[in-house]
């Protein structure tokens, strides 16, 4: 009797578990050193990290933004002097942490840094926050060609009322951006070509770089915020923070270790489809796929209106479905069932 009554309790524990906690990634900056980190955490206690290797950059530079595309690649922005070709879009060796630009953001003004990284799932770009050093009225989203690491197209943002200095950014699953403003303490969205500031102002003294990350499964935005406890000696704490994306107020998750560190984004792993070509979902890559792909062939920009499928056809996470698309669906197709 005794063992049927915990044979019960364990079912139910089972069945009312929560899902696994997404893991969570973020260039972790020594701010004595300056030397940056990657790290792993989970929301349950962001404490304790997992240390991978060093994300070295160039010299007067420093990782600023980290983000996954859905197929599990590490991506990672570099922020430096104003101007420096040497920020941009990299890539994050997976075994190593090391980064690797990708090519010169041609097109970034002279007077521009680049603080955060997002996906954006809709247009499926690599999006990047650029800001003037000084704080300015205007803010650009830089779209980076995937390919060259060059700026495929931008959009420029304007706050009428006061400066903004935003060192995070993130996009939520609708396409919306949310962008973290050190200036005003604030959290604004993106409205065609301005800046609107949502409701409440976070509930403290933002200092230094940090970072916004969407978790695309569950809608989640979290922040690896640094709050200031002091501002004449520069002290602070680094804390993981849940935004409202409606307000804009904050929620205190947890400690990320106190004064040491800067956490200057949150990446979530994302759950990757190894078989992307089924869209159809029966497991197999066959004509009915081929319908669906071809419609998005000929829609070819992802987050244009006549698009369909959120893109999925765009296998290689480029911003269209075209013949580089078409070769990976060939073999997926010539293979038919999903591995
Ligand atoms: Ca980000
Ligand atoms: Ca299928
Ligand atoms: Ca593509």
């Amino acid at each position: 009797m005794k063992s049927a009554v915990f044979a019960l309790v364990v079912a139910c524990a089972a069945a009312n578990a929560p899902a696994i906690a997404q893991s969570i990634w973020s260039p972790r900056i020594n701010r004595t050193n300056g030397v940056a980190t990657l790290v792993r955490f989970h929301a349950d206690l962001p404490s304790a990290q997992s240390t991978y290797g060093n994300m070295i950059a160039p010299a007067n530079h420093f990782v600023s933004g980290l983000e996954y595309t859905p197929d599990g690649r590490m991506w990672a922005t570099v922020q430096g002097p104003a101007g420096s070709l040497q920020q941009g879009l990299y890539r994050v060796d997976p075994g190593t942490s090391a980064i690797t630009q990708v090519g010169q953001p041609i097109g970034l003004a002279t007077n521009e840094q680049i603080t955060d990284l997002s996906w954006n799932p809709v247009t499926h770009r690599l999006t990047g926050s650029a800001t003037v050093a000084n704080g300015a009225f205007t803010t650009r989203l830089l779209n980076f060609n995937i390919a060259d690491g060059s700026i495929a197209s931008a959009q420029t943002l304007t706050s009428p009322n006061v400066k903004v200095l935003p060192v995070g950014v993130t996009c939520r699953a609708n396409g919306e951006y949310l962008l973290l403003d050190l200036f005003n303490n604030m959290v604004a969205r993106n409205d065609d070509a301005g800046i609107v500031f949502l409701g409440d102002v976070i509930s403290f003294t933002a200092g230094y770089n940090q970072g916004f990350g969407t978790d695309f499964t569950t809608g989640t935005v979290w922040y690896t915020s640094f709050r200031i406890t002091n501002a004449l000696q520069g002290a602070g704490v680094a804390e993981l923070r849940i935004i409202d994306t409606t307000t804009g107020a904050d929620t205190l998750v947890g400690s990320l270790g106190g004064n040491t560190f800067l956490f200057t984004d949150a990446a979530v792993e994302p759950d990757v489809n190894h078989c992307p070509a089924d869209v159809t979902s029966d497991s197999q890559v066959d004509d009915a796929d081929f319908v669906s792909f071809a419609s998005q062939y000929d829609a070819l920009e992802c987050g244009t209106p006549s698009m369909t499928g959120g893109c999925s056809a765009d296998f290689n996470f480029d911003g269209a479905v075209d013949d580089a698309d078409f070769v990976l669906f060939a073999i997926a197709y010539d293979v038919l069932v999903c591995p």
